[in-house]
């Protein structure tokens, strides 16, 4: 969908624009079935980038305690009790800018990745930038989708990170795609963006081709120490919105009410999953923040007549529609 599109669509009188989300939604998904995702952080902290919104920077003053990469074996026994929770998706996460083939800790995260993906969940992983060689690898030791998230517009991108580009973000993207992996692909509320910026990001992950299979909506965790520690919360509505949005332009993916929920009342989240939100990180903890507790969110569910959805850890990267240009491209004159 187009900017022009999106904001058409984002100005909707919020029942009609959430009610056209939930027919989208209707049309594409069960309704009444929320992914579980578990998150693990890796590695912890000392990342060489200076994403404005992000504690793991190693460029701000934060409390956080840095965390190498942990042994094969912890990680194991915390997807296994991920499993036994009911998560069906596990996402592992790592504080670097990227990671090189032939690297001890690429080899490490290879390793790691074959044996997690052994045990029927889905596989995520978000370790920063990845070259065609290293998506390859990854593809092949069992990850099903990576998370590279856009975060905001191409224009407002340079104000939050000046470490990388946008272009790199998506040159990345590309990689992931050409691999046959999934993508996920989403961004970031509050982090002193327009609604314009939001819409945009939105045209840009809509136009990749194909379009990602999930796209995490995360609302800033105003970190203290990073420059965006005063942030305002965003707007509940407007988060509502934002959700409703990405439903109707990526119709096939599951749409992640990621960071954030612990600011968020029962009342917005169910909204949130009204307008098509299909998908939850589950258990307390984010990569270094809180998320709420899993009894918290079971109870939610129940109350709300919502199941879990079931995993699909073959789950096959979505078609590429020869008809349209390979993507991705954000349409900015001279970024691409
Ligand atoms: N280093 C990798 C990268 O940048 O892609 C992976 C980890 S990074 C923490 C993954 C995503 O988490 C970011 O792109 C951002 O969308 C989200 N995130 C990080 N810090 C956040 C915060 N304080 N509040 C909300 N979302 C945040
Ligand atoms: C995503 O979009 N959100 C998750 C996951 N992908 C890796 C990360 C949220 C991080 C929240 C802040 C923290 O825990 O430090
Ligand atoms: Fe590093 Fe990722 Fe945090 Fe940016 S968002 S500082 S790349 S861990």
């Amino acid at each position: 969908m187009n900017l022009a599109e999106l904001q058409e669509l984002h100005s909707l009188p919020f029942f009609d624009l959430i009610s056209r989300a939930r027919a989208v939604h209707e049309a594409n998904f069960p309704a009444g079935k929320i992914q579980l995702c578990t998150l693990l952080s890796i590695k912890t902290g000392g990342c060489s980038e200076d994403c404005a919104y992000c504690t793991q920077s190693a460029r701000y003053e934060t409390d956080l305690e840095n965390q190498r990469l942990l042994s094969k074996e912890t990680v194991m026994a915390s997807a296994r009790a991920a499993r036994a929770n009911g998560s069906t998706r596990f996402c592992m996460g790592a504080a670097w800018r990227g990671v090189r083939g032939g690297t001890e800790r690429f080899n490490q995260v290879v390793e790691i990745v074959k044996e997690v993906s052994s045990l029927g969940m889905e596989v995520c992983v978000t370790l920063g930038e990845l070259g065609p060689n290293e998506a390859v690898t990854l593809k092949e030791a069992g990850v099903t989708a990576y998370n590279h998230n856009l975060d905001t517009s191409p224009e407002h991108y340079p104000n939050i990170v000046t470490s990388h580009t946008y272009e790199d973000r998506l040159r990345t993207i590309r990689n992931v795609q050409d691999a046959g992996m999934s993508v996920c692909c989403g961004g970031i509320l509050g982090i002193s963006e327009t609604i314009t910026d939001r819409l945009r990001m939105l045209e840009v992950i809509s136009s990749f081709n194909p379009q990602p299979e999930s796209v995490p909506i995360n609302s800033l965790m105003p970190m203290p120490g990073t420059p965006l520690a005063n942030n305002p919360q965003v707007d509940p509505f407007d988060l509502v919105r934002m959700i409703a949005c990405a439903r109707i332009a990526v119709p096939g993916a599951k749409v992640r009410l990621s960071a954030g929920r612990t600011r968020l009342s029962d009342e917005t989240q169910a909204l949130c999953f009204f307008a098509g939100a299909n998908s939850i990180f589950y258990g307390d903890k984010l990569l270094t923040a809180e998320n709420p507790e899993a009894g918290k969110d079971r109870e939610l569910l129940a109350k709300l007549g919502l199941e879990t959805l079931e995993p699909n850890p073959s789950l096959a990267a979505p078609e590429t529609d020869h008809a349209l240009p390979a993507s991705p491209c954000c349409s900015t004159a001279g970024c691409c």
